[in-house]
Order: C-alpha cells, then structure tokens, then sequence
C-alpha cells in the first residue's frame, strides 16, 4: 500500500464515522512505518475536512458529524504516542507555561488536544481548560500561573470573535504585553489572526509547536 492509499483508508473511515476501521487504518499505516504527522494531516484531518464538506453541502447531519468526531477521537489516541514520541524534547528545562482552551460557545476539542499534548511533549508546561471556556476565565488563570502563552481553539465562525473579545481586554486590562497570543482552529487564517491582533497561527500542531518554540525562542 503506498502512502497515499493509506491517508485514504484512514480517511474514509473517517467519513465512514467508522471508530474501529479509522483506528485499524491508522495503526496499519503507523505499521508501515508512515510518518505519524503525515497520519494526522493527509489522513484523519483529510477525513474531517471532508465530513466538514459534506455537512455544510446538506449531505450529512449533527449524527453523522458525531459519528465522525468519535472515530477521530480514538484514531487520534492510535497516532498521539509515536507523534508524541516523535517530537518530544525529553528532560529539558520547561520552555513555558501555556494556558490552552478552547473559547467558549465552542465544544470541538480534539484539535486543541493534540496541540496541547504535543506542546507538552515538546517541553512546554501545559494547563488545558478544556472546551467552551469563558474568556475571561482564561486570562485570569494565565495570570495566576504567570503563563507566557495563551493557545487559543476555534472551530465555529461564531465563536472566532471570542479570541479578539480576549486580546481586546487584555488590551483594556494593560497587560497585552505579557503574552504570545496563538490562535488555532479549522477555521482560522493568518489574516484572520493578524486582524484580530494575535501572535500568529498554524495550520496543524507541529507547526503549533514550531510556533510557540520561536516566539519563546526556545
Ligand atoms: C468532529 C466535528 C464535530 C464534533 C466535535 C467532537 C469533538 N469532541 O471535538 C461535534 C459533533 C461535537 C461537532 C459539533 C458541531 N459542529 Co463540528 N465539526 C467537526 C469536524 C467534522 C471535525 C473537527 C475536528 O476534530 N477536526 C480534526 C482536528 C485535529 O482538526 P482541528 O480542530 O482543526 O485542529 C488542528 C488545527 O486546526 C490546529 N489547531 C487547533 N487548535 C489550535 C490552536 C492553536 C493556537 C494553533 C496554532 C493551532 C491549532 O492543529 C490541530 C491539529 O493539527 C469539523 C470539520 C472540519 N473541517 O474541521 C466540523 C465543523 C467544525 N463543525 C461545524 C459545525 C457547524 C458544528 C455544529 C454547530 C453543528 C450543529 N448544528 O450542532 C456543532 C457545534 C457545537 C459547538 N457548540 O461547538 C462546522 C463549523 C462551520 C463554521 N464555519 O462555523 C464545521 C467546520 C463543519 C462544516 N464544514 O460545516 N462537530
């Protein structure tokens, strides 16, 4: 099976919502020793830019993207450890304190969960709040633990404007300064991230890391 056939495969059972094909196809391609980063990407992320597709074209509905969510779920915990291996630091001195939720009106997390596993692999120390966390929640917990980045996930349109509500009252607050804003999320462009006054953004977690590494200089 050639590369390619492989990220199809995985895929499709991701289309499919099919939890235990998504999971075998993945493990098959991590077998053939395909890089665990190109699983994520060309395979399971492909797979959920096309359920994406189809539920905005009327094809599929709420089940259908459940469906699919659950089986990028458990293909997710097939391909975290050799990714997690992959890029981690090791021992190492922490290279920042990161506060990463996903902002509020908003429940997807499995992206937010890779860029926090492998940020913490990478030698950040990460605090995850979860989902639908209310801004203001978020920066008082970055300021209780004297974080130096706030990693923000937005996948619904309408909840985009919640990560400029944080920069602009952190702005109000005197203490923009203090932190590197990253933005993340299907639906996040660099323009986007520029308007809203962000640090920058990346299309998937290695460059999320790659990312936090540079502004930390680290
Ligand atoms: C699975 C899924 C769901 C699952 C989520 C399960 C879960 N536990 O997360 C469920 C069924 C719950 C769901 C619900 C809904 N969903 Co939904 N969902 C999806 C789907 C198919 C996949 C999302 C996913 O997990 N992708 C895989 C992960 C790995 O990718 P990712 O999140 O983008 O993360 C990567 C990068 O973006 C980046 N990244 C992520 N965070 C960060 C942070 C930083 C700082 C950085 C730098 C990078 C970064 O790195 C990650 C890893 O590489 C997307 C389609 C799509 N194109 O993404 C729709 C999608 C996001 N959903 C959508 C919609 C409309 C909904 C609902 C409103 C549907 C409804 N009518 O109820 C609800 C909203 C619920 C809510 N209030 O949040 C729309 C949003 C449209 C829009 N423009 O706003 C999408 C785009 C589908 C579509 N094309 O129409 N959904």
């Amino acid at each position: 099976m050639t590369d390619q056939e492989h990220f199809q495969a995985i895929a499709d059972a991701v289309v499919d919502g099919d939890t235990d094909l998504a999971t075998e196809a993945t493990q098959a391609a991590l077998d053939a020793d395909v890089d665990p980063l190109q699983v994520l990407n060309g395979g399971l992320m492909s797979g959920a830019e096309e359920v994406g597709k189809r539920f905005e074209r009327g094809e599929y509905f709420l089940p259908e993207l459940m469906l699919a969510g659950r089986a990028l779920k458990a293909a997710m915990e097939v391909v975290k450890p050799p990714l997690l291996e992959k890029y981690s630091e090791g021992e190492g001195k922490v290279k920042g304190k990161v506060v990463a939720a996903t902002v509020q009106t908003d429940i997807h997390d499995i992206g937010k969960n890779i860029v926090a596993s492998m940020m913490t692999a990478a030698g950040f120390e990460v605090t995850d709040m979860g989902v639908d966390v209310p801004i203001k929640s978020i920066i008082d917990k970055a300021e209780e633990l004297g974080a130096q980045i706030i990693s923000l996930s937005a996948l619904l349109t309408t909840s985009m404007p919640f990560m400029k509500d944080l920069i602009d009252l952190l702005v109000a607050r005197g203490i923009r300064q203090k932190y590197v804003i990253l933005v993340g999320g299907a639906s996040v462009t660099e323009d986007w991230a520029k308007a809203i006054g962000a640090d920058g953004t990346a299309r998937n977690a290695a460059e999320a890391v790659k990312l936090a590494r540079s502004k930390m200089n680290a």
